[in-house]
């Protein structure tokens, strides 16, 4: 923050606001309003109302507790003038124009600037501890993901099959799904982030599996691409080459690497098979607290990689109204190249659909 010149820091991304004081609470609607900290040079405070006040004062270490009204931004006015910011960082890819403007209104003398890159970065490399909390949560995900290979048979939806995932997940101990789970079959695995429907799951057409647990605040991110039955050829063609795809660029990224360049190892093989208008999204992302997090491996951005970074890799091509081939798994960054940190690497040796 000194760096930055920022001296009190809003936070308001859940994600961040876990990572800094330990609390868990998450309000999945736009004006999250579960609570936001205010990090000061003297004082660490976390402003939430009566809802979350047990749970508030129960999770966030070393942070006061601040009840609030209906009005949050006054609350956090009143703690700024008090502790004499003469300056306010805020997340300005995680606040409403509302509170924005409240927040504005309160503190009319100081400035109020942008600073969400400055808690991005807290999180861009994961300890050891962080690490191990990524596989647990990604072994989790192949665990539930065998048992719904058994489940999984032609005849039942997209639906059931998700909603036979998710709880094979909780059963086996997560705290939850860490997104939506993707099942999308036929022509439905065509659309990239499709959301599951009553659709019945034919054989021989691709089915496209992405998913994740989430456990201890960590969630996991792989997609699967399976066909009950015989594949047909045009499915063998894009199965191996997605997958060419995905084993150049994790045997060539390494640290130093810049983001771009990772993303073009991979889409390099797609496009001089002729299929690069068929992979219209990025490589990968980063993964950790949250499903999307820095770095994004993109054509759009060069981040340096460094070890400790943990990112998907997850090329895919789609064949609009026939269907598509989605593969994707976790590495790390290491000291000279990146770790696979799956358990379970049936798949990923796996040339065949
Ligand atoms: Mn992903």
């Amino acid at each position: 923050m000194t760096r930055a010149g920022i001296r009190g820091l809003l936070v308001t991304r859940p994600e961040n606001r876990r990572y800094l004081s330990g609390y868990t609470a998450r309000d999945t609607q736009i004006d999250e309003s579960s609570g936001r900290l205010l990090v000061t040079p003297g004082r660490q405070y976390l402003v939430t109302d009566f809802r979350y006040r047990t749970q508030a004062e129960v999770e966030a270490r070393g942070y006061e507790v601040v009840m609030s009204g209906p009005e949050a931004a006054r609350t956090i006015g009143e703690l700024a003038r008090r502790t004499r910011l003469k300056s306010l960082g805020y997340e300005e890819d995680l606040i409403t124009v509302k509170f924005f403007e409240a927040l504005h209104r309160e503190l009319p003398d100081i400035p109020i600037e942008p600073a969400a890159g400055l808690l991005s970065d807290l999180r861009l490399l994961k300890d050891a501890g962080e690490i191990k909390k990524i596989r647990r949560a990604l072994g989790l995900t192949e665990k539930a993901l065998r048992e719904t290979w058994a489940f999984l048979k032609p005849g039942r939806t997209e639906i059931e099959v998700a909603r036979f995932l998710e709880e094979a997940m909780v059963r086996l101990g997560a705290e939850g799904p860490a997104f939506e789970s993707i099942v999308a079959s036929g022509p439905n695995a065509a659309l990239p982030h499709a959301v599951p429907t009553r659709r019945k799951i034919g054989s021989g057409e691709t089915i496209i599996f992405d998913c994740g647990a989430r456990l201890d605040g960590y969630g996991a991110d792989i997609s699967r691409t399976i066909v009950l039955g015989r594949p047909k050829s045009w499915i063998k063609t894009i199965y191996r080459l997605v997958r060419q795809a995905q084993l150049t660029a994790i045997r060539g990224i390494k640290p130093g690497l810049t983001s771009d360049r990772a993303d073009a190892l991979a889409r390099d093989v797609i496009e001089a098979a002729g299929f690069g208008p068929n992979f219209g999204h990025a490589l990968g992302h980063g993964v950790g607290m949250a499903t999307h997090e820095a770095p994004a491996l993109s054509r759009f951005r060069s981040t340096r990689l460094e070890p400790g970074m943990v990112v998907t890799v997850e090329p895919g091509i789609y064949i609009e109204g026939r269907g598509g081939v989605r593969l994707e798994e976790m590495v790390m960054v290491t000291e000279k190249s990146v770790r696979l940190l799956n358990r379970d690497r049936t798949f990923y040796e796996w040339p065949e659909p």
